[in-house]
């Protein structure tokens, strides 16, 4: 390690005083202006991380779904995932260091990681659109190079294709090829002969609107488009010529307002999704014969993707393990329907993509989604040499169905869960099974349900367990859910600490047969009980409304006075 350089380069990207940031669920992630030191320094932990694992590393410049004054960055490990934690906590360390103490945290994560520091280094660099983002690229490549680390530039890309060239690179090219044609190529050949094999491929099923909001998502889809073409027309909305990147539209925007995104005319029944501002969510949705809004979010991506699997498994004649990894906020509606109609076994993670994944790699077919859109799935290696065994010797009709499967394999982004591979796995599935969106709609019908943020003193008063469903602390909290969700049926409702903002997130759901309001009293009461015992409330909470979109503006006195 060349401390002298390290120094002088270090002083280049300096740490403001004070300024104290952590590594959380999805990187870090603020202000642009606040992250130039974080970016340097990453630069240099991702050389460590390559040494120690003698494998490329990616650094992804992002701040997804947030507004476009902010940015971020994340990690990504050898196999596409996610840091592994250990790495979170030294990167936090790392981060947070003031100037003259940096040479010496780097060293002391060197030793306890026992980094061989003469071992190579290369990393990868990805970054989305924002305008900050070129700049904050450059930043990692200043601390890579510093280190002595070898490092490719790839430039513009979605979080996803990311996580995929660092997939590719470390499996020797088994995966894929490391480039961006090679990402385009696999996955539209897959799409092309999977939709080939469609009875109904009428317009109806070609033709999709896409919202991208206004992000790296329109430009690789642009760029992609043709390679697919004869499989799926797609009409590009928001695509960053004009809008602001996340502005009224994009995923998280359809989500938690329940309604369509700024800028995209929506005829009755046509089909729609959006993406979020690096392209890793996707949720659908349309408007009905009489203009209702209809959302298809994670859970109904999952319980079609899991049962078009299930299916085919069942024409090859194979009996493989497949599991669903959900989280607390998938409507109980499709862990019902999951369950009791597919006979699919069901798991619960903690919030947050690392979690699923690594739940879903415990089976032979994982297939893993956040309610929010977040989600991929993954097969086993033993299953993918079955499968591919299965498409060369069985007989006609078994061997089309293995067939569809290697193609569905090659179409899944396995590194992490992608937009536009999503997109693609979905409209093959419906294209196949002859579905039109409100057929897939209406597979079950969501329990209603209401969630909303709400800012307390300090959140770490709640702490939860059994995967976020219940409240630990502070005493008192889950007795009083539980004594209130007793009372109706099929009802649900939980608490907990938002691990990207200082929020706490109150989710509840029931079966209120038409009168929504029954869902807001498992709402209020946790959120009156919380601001009862978290010290000081702060003067306003503002409350995230979502079907509707309003923002509720509801005070702690307010408060107090609702009777339940
Ligand atoms: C991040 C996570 C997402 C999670 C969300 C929850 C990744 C790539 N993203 O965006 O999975 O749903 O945070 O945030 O892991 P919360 O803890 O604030 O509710
Ligand atoms: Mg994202």
């Amino acid at each position: 390690m060349d401390l002298g350089a390290i120094t002088k380069y270090s002083a280049l990207h300096a740490k403001p005083n004070g300024l104290i940031l952590q590594y959380g669920t999805a990187g870090f992630r603020t202000k642009a202006e606040h992250l130039d030191h974080v970016m340097f320094r990453m630069g240099l932990l991702a050389v460590l991380r390559s040494k120690q694992t003698k494998s490329t590393i990616g650094v992804m410049v992002t701040a997804s779904h947030n507004p476009e004054e902010d940015n971020g960055v994340k990690l990504v490990d050898p196999l596409g995932e996610m840091l592994a934690p250990s790495w979170e906590e030294h990167a936090t360390c790392l981060a947070n260091a003031e100037e003259q103490d940096m040479q010496r945290v780097l060293i002391d994560i060197s030793e306890k990681e026992a980094v061989n520091l003469q071992q190579d280094a290369f990393v990868v660099i990805g970054r989305d659109t924002r305008p900050s983002s070129e700049k904050l690229s450059q930043s990692v490549i200043d601390g890579v190079t510093v280190l002595g680390g070898q490092f490719h530039d790839y430039g513009l890309l979605t979080t996803p294709q990311l996580h995929y060239m660092v997939y590719c690179r470390n499996t020797g090219g088994r995966y894929g090829k490391a480039t961006i044609e090679g990402y385009y190529q696999k996955l539209s050949k897959a799409f092309v002969e999977l939709t080939k094999q469609a009875s109904c491929s009428g317009d109806e099923y070609r033709s999709l609107k896409v919202d991208c909001a206004n992000g790296i998502g329109a430009l690789k889809l642009r760029e992609m488009e043709h390679y697919f073409s004869q499989g799926l027309s797609v009409q590009l909305f928001n695509d960053g010529s004009k809008g602001k990147l996340n502005h009224l539209c994009g995923a998280d925007f359809v989500k938690s307002h329940q309604k369509p995104p700024q800028g995209m005319e929506i005829k009755s029944n046509e089909r729609c999704c959006s993406f979020d501002g690096d392209a890793d969510r996707i949720v659908y949705y349309y408007h009905d014969a009489d203009g209702h809004f209809h959302l298809i979010d994670g859970d109904k991506i999952a319980t079609l993707i899991s049962s078009f699997l299930k299916e085919l498994l069942v024409e090859i004649g194979e009996s493989l393990n497949i599991g669903v990894v959900q989280t607390a906020y998938a409507n109980g509606s499709s862990t019902r329907y999951l369950e009791e109609v597919m006979k699919v076994p069901v798991y619960c993670t903690k919030t947050g993509v690392k979690h699923l994944h690594h739940k879903a790699q415990e089976f032979d077919i994982g297939v893993y989604f956040e309610a929010n859109g977040h989600g991929t799935a993954l097969f086993s290696t033993a299953v993918e040499m079955k499968i591919k065994q299965s498409a060369e010797q069985l007989e006609d009709k078994k061997r089309k169905a293995a067939k569809m499967l290697e193609n569905i394999i090659d179409l899944f982004n396995q590194a992490a869960g992608d937009a536009i591979s999503d997109m693609l796995v979905i409209e093959a599935i419906l294209a196949l099974k002859g579905l039109t969106v409100q057929q897939w709609d209406a597979l079950y019908t969501d329990l209603p349900n209401r969630q909303l943020k709400v800012q307390v003193a300090d959140r770490r008063v709640i702490s939860t367990t059994n995967a976020e469903r219940q409240a630990v602390t502070p005493p008192g909290l889950q007795e009083a859910i539980n004594d209130l969700v007793k009372k109706y049926k099929l009802s649900r409702a939980f608490v907990r600490p938002s691990g990207t903002e200082d929020v706490v997130r109150v989710y509840a759901e029931a079966d209120s047969q038409g009168s929504r309001p029954v869902v807001w009293i498992f709402i209020i009461w946790p959120l009156h009980i919380l601001l009862k015992v978290s010290a000081k409330p702060r003067q306003t909470s503002v409350l995230n409304r979502e079907s509707g979109g309003d923002i509720w503006q509801l005070s702690s006195r307010s408060l107090s006075h609702l009777r339940v």
